[in-house]
């Protein structure tokens, strides 16, 4: 079935029976592909039927079909014209694994952080009415994501606007481990409808017999009734906020979604669907574990065992730390939003249950939360990956710094991340925090120094930041001696010709250039910075007035951060005879691929930086 299909046209020749037999095939597809290459597999063979359904009944090509995070989108893909491209997917120059209107148009809205969509569509619905056009616009989004702050922002948008918008709810309990918070408990309510319904009659009966005596019990009675009703049809929350509730619709059933969807079609206003699917569906290992295939490195199809080998990682060492510093700190907590394995939280979770706080895929409220129980006195540590954070930005200047509270902010998957790709990469932290007051960054050159600054984050007693990558240590040979002092770097060579200047993972490089340099009898400084913000001004113009010649090194863009530091730092003390060169990320959104790879295409690679040190050197 799977070759006879090409595009949505293609799909919607086939009849129920051929659909049910294409779903398998696509499944096996996916799972031959993310074994191979890794990816998101859980989520989508989660949406198998439903994206078969979606797209058999609308059109893509007219109408706007946005799928928030994207990370569900194979199925999609592989129905539009890239299933063989699929066999690329999140490889260097292959198909991305998010939504990318670059590789085709009906991806509508490129996406990749959460709880977007709907917003998207809002968008695209008002845009359609004034240019007086018809169409139908779709945001599918799942139970996790309907908890972001955006999602709830535009729900309520929505409800009030009259507005021809379908928000598909796709509902597995699951965010990427087990769905939390009052959502949650309310699409749980939802979920048992079917339940409720004999209740529901029996409520309504026993409301009836309730003697309605003078106007102001009439009221009573019609509030007490609309609560009660809130209570036993929980839909009713999507009601009233002005959306038409369907659901719980099964979400593997295509003839039922195909059919809900034709109907729903044809009426006005906001509708919401609640669609209930499994994740992980028709793979045994991702059915019973889904957290750990909702991302998942390549593995064994036949054990579903992966085949990386499981190495120490700056997550764990850092959720480590915390659990050894919290033992002997009773003020210290943690929060995440709802990644508390990949920021490497579980443990911390186990051990201290009531001072770790998953709050949902919600890194606004997580900051702003955070500065709360600062100022009530605790220590909190907030570990959100570098892209995460972005969202986050107002809630750290203006409830943070401009307060100074003593939040200490764990930047995890700081620079390069990989095949994510360019709504991942970690590349812009260290310039967007840079320019806040009150704040303090430093960035480890290894595990040791990560635990050091983590100690040293809660002597400071101000907004600090600790940015580290995904991945595990690269080995350097020196281990750190230097205690930390703020804003002071680590000079961990000493040399005469040149100065290399580097920062948390690209310490270890700055000292393998050192090491090669030697035998071309140059003799590198290397600087370990440890500090963004204070920069330690004062030492590395001592290193640079002796070499008159200086690199950076950094795994971020090169606008705002070390680059860009070091290069006012030349410029303020007027020091014209000093050359200087930076080894940074272009002003470009970078793509996916392997961490090595890309930083062979952005001249990270050892043999470009010799040849330029030697030339400039010489
Ligand atoms: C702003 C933001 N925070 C965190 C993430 C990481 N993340 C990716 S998918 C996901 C869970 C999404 O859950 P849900 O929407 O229910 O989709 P499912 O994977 O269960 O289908 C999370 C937390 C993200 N993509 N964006």
């Amino acid at each position: 079935m799977l070759n006879k299909i090409n595009n949505t046209d293609d799909l919607k020749k086939l009849d129920i029976k051929d659909k049910k037999i294409l779903a398998k095939e696509i499944r096996n597809y996916i799972l031959e592909i993310v074994s191979k290459n890794g990816g998101h597999l859980a989520s989508n063979l989660g949406v198998v039927e439903l994206t078969i359904a979606l797209e058999s009944v609308f059109d893509v090509n007219k109408d706007k079909l946005i799928w928030d995070v994207g990370h569900q989108s194979y199925v999609h893909k592989i129905l539009n014209g890239r299933k063989d491209e699929l066999k690329t997917l999140r490889k260097l120059d292959g198909i991305a694994g998010f939504p990318k209107y670059q590789e085709n148009d009906v991806d509508c809205f490129n996406t990749g952080h959460s709880s977007t969509s709907i917003s998207a569509a809002m968008g695209m619905a008002c845009a359609r009415d004034l240019k007086n056009e018809k169409n139908s616009v779709i945001a599918v989004i799942g139970d996790g994501s309907l908890t972001g702050g955006m999602a709830m922002e535009a729900l309520n948008h929505a409800g009030s606007s009259g507005k021809n918008i379908i928000v598909v709810l796709n509902d597995n309990e699951m965010s990427i481990s087990k769905n939390i918070g009052g959502i949650n408990q309310l699409l749980t309510k939802l979920r048992v409808k079917k339940n409720y319904t004999k209740s529901n009659d029996s409520w309504k009966r026993k409301i009836r017999k309730i003697p309605v005596i003078g106007k102001g019990l009439v009221n009573t009675v019609s509030r007490i009734k609309k609560v009660i009703k809130q209570l036993i049809i929980p839909g009713m929350y999507f009601e009233e906020i002005g959306f038409k509730y369907v659901g719980p619709i099964d979400g593997h059933n295509i003839e039922d979604l195909e059919h809900i969807f034709r109907e729903v079609k044809k009426i006005n206003g906001p509708i919401l669907i609640h669609v209930l699917t499994k994740k992980g569906k028709g793979y045994k290992p991702s059915e019973e574990n889904p957290d750990k295939f909702h991302g998942a490195s390549p593995f064994d199809i036949e054990t579903g065992k992966s085949l990386k080998k499981k190495k120490k990682d700056y997550s764990a060492v850092f959720g480590h730390k915390l659990v050894k510093m919290a033992s002997k700190n009773e003020k210290i907590v943690a929060i995440t939003a709802a990644m508390k394995d990949g920021t490497g939280l579980t443990k911390f979770g186990d051990v201290y249950p009531d001072r770790l706080f998953d709050v949902g895929i919600a890194e606004q409220h997580a900051l702003t939360f955070a500065a709360g129980l600062a100022k009530y006195g605790m220590v909190p540590f907030v570990s959100i990956y570098s892209s995460f954070y972005q969202r986050a930005y107002d809630q750290v200047i203006h409830d943070i710094c401009m307060q100074n509270l003593p939040v200490v902010m764990c930047v995890d998957r700081a620079g390069i991340v990989g095949n994510d790709g360019e709504t991942h990469q970690g590349l812009y932290d260290l310039s967007f925090f840079k320019l806040i007051p009150n704040i303090v960054i430093m960035a480890p050159k290894d595990f040791k120094e990560l635990e050091a600054m983590m100690d040293y984050a809660i002597e400071l007693k101000c907004p600090v930041v600790i940015r580290y990558p995904r991945g595990s240590e690269e080995e350097t040979g020196v281990s750190t001696t230097k205690e930390l002092k703020l804003g002071k770097c680590e000079k961990i060579k000493t040399g005469k010709d040149v100065t290399i200047v580097s920062i948390g993972k690209m310490v270890p490089k700055a000292l393998e250039m050192a090491k090669i340099l030697k035998e071309f009898k140059i003799d590198a400084e290397v600087i370990n910075s440890r500090f963004l913000k204070p920069f330690d001004n004062f030492g590395v113009l001592k290193s640079i007035d002796k070499t008159k010649n200086v690199i950076t090194i950094e795994d971020g863009t090169c606008i705002g951060g070390l680059a860009s530091t070091v290069k006012e730092l030349i410029v303020d003390n007027n020091r014209k005879d000093v050359k200087f060169k930076s080894y940074c990320y272009p002003d470009k959104f970078i793509e996916h691929g392997s961490v090595n790879e890309l930083e062979d295409r952005y001249g990270f690679n050892n043999e470009d930086i010799l040849k330029y040190i030697i030339k400039s050197v010489k």
